[in-house]
This record gives structure tokens, C-alpha cells and sequence, in this order.
């Protein structure tokens, strides 16, 4: 069993600040990965938003397959819930988007504050929440057009609630990533950990390499044999094909197992085995 069961009081804390917050709070922007748009949805945050409207941003679409973040995009939108899946980090058009469908989503909120005869309603009020190092701070920063928010690639970046001023229609609260006591299933745990969203330091990258590997070669046939020349190999032998094709070796030669799992897990974030999503709808 991999052991990534973990909920840190600070999440705890961003949790009980963000059930506070929601009672100003217009819209929910809900930060997902686009390459685990299921591993990446916290549980918990449909008990919090309940009925209030909701975007979903599926991040990182660049790094994603685009014929699977389709499929997504199309389960996903219903009733007062939609979606779009944008890259936050080169996409210039992606604040755009997402202003205007966050203006046609509190669309009635304004019109009620017209209605009441405020003549200058205030900008509408959106939450960023998701698990860690999906994208919030990075995405509050594209529609600010500044680095208003810290950001980096490694989860826990963001440590506290607070509010930044994005533009002359919205405001949004940049929250810390927060992931929930339990995981249903072993899977969800594997692939959080392998896109970056569980601290490395208290996972065995190891173990997580070999089960991504294996979700790799059941998704991907023949694309991870392709890359490292590993020859029709279970995964303990890919790695250490990985090993040997990034000339990972230990004094004596053999494979240094430990650094080809970094090594992997690395290049799959960022893309250098290609766009590749590691789930797919209702799978
Ligand atoms: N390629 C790509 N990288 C992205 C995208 N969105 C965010 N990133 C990168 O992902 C990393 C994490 O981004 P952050 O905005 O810090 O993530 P966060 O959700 O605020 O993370 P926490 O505050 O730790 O919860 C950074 O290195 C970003 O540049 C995207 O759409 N595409
Ligand atoms: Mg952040």
C-alpha cells in the first residue's frame, strides 16, 4: 500500500477559513488538473459550495491529451456547474475566457444589485480553491496580469486566504491547496502524488513511479517502451530501463532506482513524454 494518507493541520485550518469566506463569495472557481480531472476534485468541497455556482477550470491543458479533456469538459458541465480547460501559464486568451464566463455565471447577482437601485454594483466575488499546485495563484495572476500571488511548482505554496483585486469586474480569493483525510482508492493517492500535489518528501517515489508506470503502459501501450527502449517489460524492469537510458547508475553500475524515479516522475509533469492524461471519464 503506498503511503500517502496525510491531512496537515494547515489544510485543516485553509479548510475552516474557506467555509467562512463562502458567505461573501459570489462563484467558486474550482482549480483542477486537467490530466486527473477525477483524482483532482476534493470531496469535501461539495459539502461547502452546495448550491452555489460553481466553474471548474481544468489546469495545465497544455500537458493533458486533448481527446481525453474533451470528454471531460463534456461530463462535467451541468446545471449551474461549468467547465473549461485552459493553459494557465502561456495562454494570453485564458483570462478572457474565464472573466467572461464568471460575468455570465453571477450574471443575477448584478442584475438583483441594479435592481435594488445600486448604481455602481461592487465587482463580483470569486473563491480559487482545488488541491495543491494545480494553479490558483497562477490563475488569479492571468486575469490580474501581474504576480500579484506567489507561485511555484511544488504543492503548499499558498499558506493563507487572501484577496486580490483581478480586475475592475472581479475579485478572488487566492486560498491554500487543500486535500481531504481519506482517499477513497490507492489510484487517487498514486496519481495526486505522481502530477506533484503530495510533498515529495513523504512519499516513496519509488512506489509511485512503478504504479504510474503501470497506468502509463494500461493507457499508453507502447509509448514508455518507445521512450526509454525498454523492451516489453513489466514495470520494476521499466524503471530500470529509465535508469539505464538517463545513465542513472550506482559506482558498481547498477540502475540507481531512487533517481530514475525522480528523473520519471519529473518529465512526465512536465510534459516530456508528451500530452498524457491518466484518467479518462466514468474509467
Ligand atoms: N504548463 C502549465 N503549468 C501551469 C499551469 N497552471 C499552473 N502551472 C504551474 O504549476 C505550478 C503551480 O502553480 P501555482 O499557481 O503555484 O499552484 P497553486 O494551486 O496556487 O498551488 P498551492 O498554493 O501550493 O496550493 C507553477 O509552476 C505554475 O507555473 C498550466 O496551465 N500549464
Ligand atoms: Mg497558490
Amino acid at each position: 500500500m503506498v503511503a500517502v494518507q496525510w491531512y496537515p493541520g494547515h489544510m485543516d485550518k485553509a479548510r475552516r477559513d474557506m467555509q467562512e469566506s463562502l458567505k461573501a463569495v459570489d462563484l467558486v472557481i474550482e482549480v483542477r488538473d486537467a490530466r486527473i480531472p477525477d483524482a483532482s476534485r476534493n470531496p469535501m468541497l461539495d459539502q461547502m459550495i452546495q448550491s452555489k455556482a460553481r466553474l471548474i477550470i481544468l489546469s495545465k491543458t497544455d500537458l493533458a491529451d486533448p481527446k481525453i479533456t474533451d470528454q471531460w469538459l463534456k461530463a462535467l458541465e451541468h446545471d449551474s456547474q461549468k467547465a473549461i480547460a485552459v493553459d494557465l501559464a502561456s495562454d494570453t486568451s485564458a483570462k478572457s475566457k474565464i472573466l467572461s464566463l464568471s460575468a455570465e455565471m453571477t450574471q443575477a447577482k448584478y442584475d438583483k444589485m441594479v435592481a435594488r437601485g445600486i448604481l455602481h454594483p461592487r465587482a463580483m466575488r470569486a473563491m480559487a480553491c482545488g488541491i495543491p499546485n494545480v494553479g490558483k495563484s497562477t490563475l488569479i495572476n492571468r486575469i490580474a496580469g501581474k504576480s500579484t500571488a506567489k507561485t511555484e511548482d511544488r504543492p503548499g505554496v499558498t499558506r493563507s486566504l487572501n484577496w486580490i483585486h483581478a480586475s475592475r469586474t472581479l475579485d478572488v480569493l487566492d486560498t491554500p491547496g487543500v486535500l481531504w483525510p481519506k482517499f477513497e482508492d490507492q489510484d487517487t493517492g498514486i496519481k495526486l502524488a505522481a502530477l506533484g500535489s503530495i510533498n515529495e518528501d513523504i512519499v516513496d517515489q519509488i512506489e509511485i513511479a512503478i504504479h504510474t508506470i503501470e497506468l502509463l503502459q494500461n493507457l499508453y501501450p507502447g509509448l514508455l517502451e518507445q521512450i526509454y527502449e525498454g523492451d516489453g517489460c513489466n514495470a520494476h524492469d521499466m524503471l530500470n530501463a529509465i535508469a539505464v537510458k538517463r545513465g542513472l547508475l550506482k559506482a558498481g553500475g547498477e540502475a540507481d532506482r531512487k533517481r530514475a524515479a525522480i528523473t520519471f516522475l519529473h518529465e512526465l509533469r512536465r510534459g516530456q513524454l508528451g500530452r498524457l492524461s491518466l484518467e479518462k471519464p466514468n474509467s
